[in-house]
């Protein structure tokens, strides 16, 4: 088994969670927050088995769409003199890590 950890954008995931649900897979959401842009995410967390993992990135690929964003580059503090205009990013469909799974139960 291995744990699928994919991290896309709020807009996307009830695509996402709802074409999951429809093949089958289950996934926990948990609301996250990027380091860079320290704005809102959500992180899915799913436990599937190995043959399952093309439908998986099926669906991430399907329905979480990278976009472009415009940021701004806040000026030092004093630097009162420093206006830089807004830099465009893409932000990107889903970042997805794959890690082993050396056991799962229920209790
Ligand atoms: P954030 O950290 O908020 O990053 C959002 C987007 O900002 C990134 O999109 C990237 O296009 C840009 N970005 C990030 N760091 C940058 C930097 N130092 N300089 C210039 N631009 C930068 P994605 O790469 O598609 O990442 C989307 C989200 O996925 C990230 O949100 C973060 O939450 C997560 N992520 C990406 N790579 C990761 C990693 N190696 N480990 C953990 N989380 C990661």
């Amino acid at each position: 088994m291995k744990l699928v950890i994919a991290i896309i954008s709020d807009d996307d995931c009830g695509e996402v969670l709802g074409a999951l649900s429809r093949n089958g897979l289950n996934a926990t959401r948990l609301s996250t927050t990027g380091g860079f842009l320290r704005s809102g995410n959500s992180t899915l967390l799913m436990g599937v088995n190995e043959d399952k993992l093309d439908t998986v990135f099926d669906i991430l690929k399907e329905h979480s769409s990278s976009r472009k964003q415009m940021i701004s580059v806040t000026p030092p503090l004093g630097a009162i003199e420093f206006v830089s205009p807004p830099v465009e990013i893409t932000v990107g469909g889903a970042t997805v890590f794959v890690v082993d799974v050396e056991k799962f139960v229920k209790l």
